[in-house]
């Protein structure tokens, strides 16, 4: 493996070698490395039982990273560290690199100085990630939609994501259901949300943007000096969608008073503090462009990812852990749990959550 891993990233040298590579980071999808030669760089192996097109990934991302290193240029910003610098390989210039076993693999430069967060360190470094997203929707505002690939088709289609979530509780494939029985009632219990953004976006009642779709806050590279959010990373998922799934993304992992992986559900909570965060961040980095009902269902966005990810979470460990990584037999059973509680604690918080709207 060791070896094999030398040889792709050198795949994507012109010359000059790498001298070691160490895993990297905790990503639930695809596996990282950092290599290291004259330079850093990431190299990751995209799961391409999840991203089935990786031409089509790496098709969106090349045409997203131009647009957005255009504008930084614009701005007067510096587009290495700024916007990701994909490379393309020695064999034939694409920006993937196919092993001998077919394993898919891509490679960029590593940003230095910067550090990431599992979740937000304070209500500014909350404040600052919800700017950086905002920012990157800003700038592909004018980028036409319809360039891009769907990588995952329906990916935030929560009322899709019920249905397979209920099939996944019928069959009982790895026979966990009745282990897990109050979690199903929990989620049974909360299905009302499962419709309610897909509704508003059938019914063209929310604009369809440019949006990254995975917003977690350790997808945004924070400046070790100025502790500003500079690079939003993972855009294997910027696909056409509503924004209020960004929105309700990084709430969703970021103004939890832990973070998704805890087991202690006593510490699961939505920090209020963090929210108004969030909401002022994201304000801001959308300069304006909000319509009147994307701000009315920012609240409600929160509520509905958090319960999308708890029945992704849920029904993957039904099916027996087919998706998501995992490190322990019922990681996916405590993501869950963790999250529905988190929905839970949100509901409680609704009305305050809205009425931060007027005050901001
Ligand atoms: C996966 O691997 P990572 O952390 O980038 C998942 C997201 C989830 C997240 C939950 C393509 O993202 O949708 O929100 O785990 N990505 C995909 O931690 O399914
Ligand atoms: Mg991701």
């Amino acid at each position: 493996m060791e070896k094999k891993l030398f040889c792709i990233a050198e795949g994507f040298l012109p010359t000059g070698a790498i001298r070691s590579i160490a895993p990297l980071g905790i990503g639930n999808i695809n596996d990282s490395f950092l290599a290291e030669g004259e330079e850093k760089y990431v190299l990751q192996r995209i799961n391409t039982d999840v991203f089935t097109d990786p031409v089509g990934v790496m098709q969106n991302i090349q045409l997203v990273c131009a647009h957005l290193e255009e504008k930084i240029k614009a701005e007067g910003g510096n587009p290495w560290r700024e916007s990701l610098q994909f490379l393309p390989t020695r064999a034939d210039g694409t920006l993937l690199y196919i092993a001998e076993d077919g394993t898919v693999w891509r490679m960029y430069r590593f940003v230095d100085d910067v550090v990431t967060l599992q979740n937000a360190a304070s209500p500014d470094a909350a404040y600052k990630a919800a700017l950086a997203f905002g920012q990157f929707q800003s700038r592909l505002a004018d980028f036409d939609a319809t360039r891009l690939v769907e990588t995952i088709p329906d990916f935030h289609n929560t009322k899709k994501r019920w249905d397979v979530f209920c099939k996944a509780v019928d069959e009982d494939r790895a026979n966990r259901a009745l282990e897990v029985k109050d979690l199903i009632k929990t989620a049974e219990r909360l299905s009302y949300l499962a419709p309610a953004l897909t509704g508003l976006v059938e019914k063209g009642e929310l604009p369809v943007r440019v949006t990254h779709n995975d917003t977690k806050i350790n997808n945004v590279l924070f400046d070790k000096t100025t502790g500003n959010g500079i690079c939003v990373i993972d855009l294997d998922t910027v696909m056409p969608a509503t924004a209020l799934y960004d929105f309700g993304d990084m709430v969703r992992s970021g103004a939890n008073a832990t973070d998704e992986e805890d087991t202690d559900l006593s510490r699961v909570s939505l920090d209020m503090a963090y929210y108004a965060a969030f909401l002022r961040g994201f304000l801001d980095g959308t300069g304006g462009r909000l319509t009147r009902a994307e701000k009315e269902n920012l609240a409600q966005s929160a509520l509905v990812i958090t319960f999308e990810l708890a029945i992704r979470f849920l029904g993957d460990y039904l099916n027996g852990d087919v998706y998501f990584s995992i490190r322990t037999p019922r990681h996916n059973a405590q993501r869950a749990a963790n999250q529905l509680q988190l929905v839970c604690d949100m509901e409680k918080k609704y009305e305050a959550m809205q009425k931060m709207l007027d005050t901001i």
